[in-house]
């Protein structure tokens, strides 16, 4: 009875999108099921022509509206609230969090195809989401975990360049010496070496995202089990779906760790343009630098401490609680820490956003996971108990805007109750999620003709005189 109440709420989610259809952009959401349909190049091809026009339309009917007014402390803080770029994919609400082509977290998990029965969404159906704003079907699904394994043999030159440095060299050095390496093959920069024409930039960018987004997992788990294991790689098990796979040659095959890594995977891949990684990949992509040489810049940009790598810190930071306190960590024990961080000049990880203004969904949907599957875990119970400490210290500090957790404050724990406990890997694991999104906006971007980016800066004489010129 209640999978049917399941069911029947899926289908009214369904009919309200199909529904929503012209508001949402009018982007097709729903589709019939015929040959071509199981081709994602193909549902491209025909959404493109469209989505040009409505370009088009919109530059020559709106170029002119204003958007909000700049001001000085914008342009010292960092271009917050600043809009300035096309981003399809998705869009960040302050309070509401992230929407993947208008579908909130909550959405996804009903709507999109899953592995196991009531299970988490499948990240090769939020990528057919993202490239086409369409719900994916099982069979689309399916076609694209084939495409992306069909895809994924890493030449032999590519582990020998992450050989030559040091095992010591941290996971994003060797991961992203691995996303340099794969360039050599790009299609984009051969199509371009001989002429292709602008019209066209986006098949070979098509093909480069996806020949990417299916390579990661091999190299990223060679770094993991080259650093962490025994340098034995483990091979590709075809039978299994994207995010279960890269769980395997990682070394990691409890059913619980599959259904988390397609959680982890899905969640992580896309967070509006304005982030650090992604706002990287598509300012370099303007250059037409291909999707490997933007997606390596966009990972640079990931490895900050304020950015991806904040879920290495959080991690860190929570054993650092116990190696101080012992386990059994009270409250007052918990705030006196959070406190001393503060007052040593450091920021509290996983709390805070640059454009959030609540909890993260994405945290909420990993402590949901959390309270399924792993309630008497003890580090678990220590990230509930910070989300109480943390978000009113941050408030009594009075300069945070945002005190509450984001998705990094939660990652670290589901992976190291699984057995993957080494922090210094999991920044890798969000910059293979993390191809999703940005690679979908490059082409997005190529197809769309989008220009060289290329903003004002001005110095400080230059506002000063403005602000002077403006008073008088
Ligand atoms: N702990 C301590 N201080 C903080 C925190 C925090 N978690 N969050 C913000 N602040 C400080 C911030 O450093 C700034 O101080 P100051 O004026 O002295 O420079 C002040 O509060 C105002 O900052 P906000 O406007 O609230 O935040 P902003 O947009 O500048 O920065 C973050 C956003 C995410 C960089 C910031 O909240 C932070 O450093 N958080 C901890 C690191 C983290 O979790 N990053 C991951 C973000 C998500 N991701 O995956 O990328
Ligand atoms: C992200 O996922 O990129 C982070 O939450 C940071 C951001 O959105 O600015």
């Amino acid at each position: 009875m209640a999978f049917f109440r399941g069911l029947t709420a899926v289908s009214r989610l369904r009919s309200r999108m199909a529904n929503e259809a012209t508001t949402l952009g009018g982007v097709r959401w729903l589709q019939m099921q015929s040959a071509s349909d199981l081709d994602l190049r193909s549902q491209l091809q025909e959404l493109i022509p469209e989505q040009q026009d409505r370009l088009k339309k919109l530059k020559s009917e709106h170029g002119k509206v204003q958007l909000g007014n700049i001001n000085v402390d914008m342009v010292l803080g960092g271009m917050r609230g600043m809009i300035g770029m096309l981003w399809e994919t998705s869009l960040l609400d302050p309070e509401e969090g992230i929407r993947f082509r208008g579908l909130s977290i909550p959405e996804c998990q009903k709507v999109l195809p899953t592995a196991v029965e009531g299970g988490e969404p499948l990240p090769e159906g939020l990528l057919w989401l993202l490239l086409t704003g369409k719900v994916p079907t099982k069979e689309q699904v399916n076609s694209l975990s084939k495409e992306l394994l069909a895809r994924s043999s890493v030449p032999a030159h590519v582990y020998k360049a992450i050989d030559a440095l040091p095992v010591t060299a941290h996971p994003m050095t060797q991961f992203t010496t691995g996303v340099m390496a794969l360039q050599v093959e790009s299609e984009f920069q051969k199509a371009y070496d001989k002429g292709l024409s602008k019209a066209k930039f986006w098949e070979p960018t098509y093909e480069d995202v996806l020949n990417l987004i299916a390579r990661l997992p091999p190299v990223a788990s060679y770094v993991y089990r080259r650093i962490f294991k025994d340098g034995k790689s483990i091979e590709a098990d075809n039978a299994l779906d994207y995010a279960a796979n890269f769980s395997h040659m990682l070394g990691f095959d409890d059913p619980k760790m599959l259904e988390l890594m397609r959680l982890y995977i899905t969640i992580h891949t896309d967070h509006e343009g304005g982030n650090v990684s992604a706002h990287t990949g598509h300012l370099v992509g303007s250059a037409l630098s291909d999707p490997y040489l933007s997606f390596a810049a966009a990972l640079n940009g990931l490895a900050g401490p304020l950015h991806g790598l904040a879920n290495q810190e959080v991690l860190l930071w929570i054993k650092s609680v116990i190696e101080e306190t012992g386990s059994g960590v009270t409250t007052d024990q918990l705030k006196d820490y959070v406190w001393k961080t503060l007052k040593s000049g450091k920021v509290v990880p996983g709390f805070g956003h640059g454009v959030l203004r609540k909890t993260d969904p994405r945290y909420s949907c990993q402590r949901e996971f959390a309270l399924k599957h792993l309630p008497e875990d003890p580090l678990f119970q220590l990230v509930s108990k910070l989300y109480e400490v943390v978000p009113p210290i941050l408030t009594e500090l009075g300069k945070v805007k945002n005190p509450w957790p984001n998705v990094d404050a939660h990652s670290g724990v589901l992976l190291n109750h699984f057995g993957l406990s080494e922090a210094r890997y999991y920044t890798v694991l969000f910059g293979v999620s993390r191809s999703m999104g940005i690679g979908s906006q490059l082409i997005w971007d190529r197809a769309l003709g989008l220009p060289l980016e290329r903003p004002k800066s001005v110095t400080m004489e230059w506002l000063e005189n403005y602000c002077k010129n403006k008073a008088a």
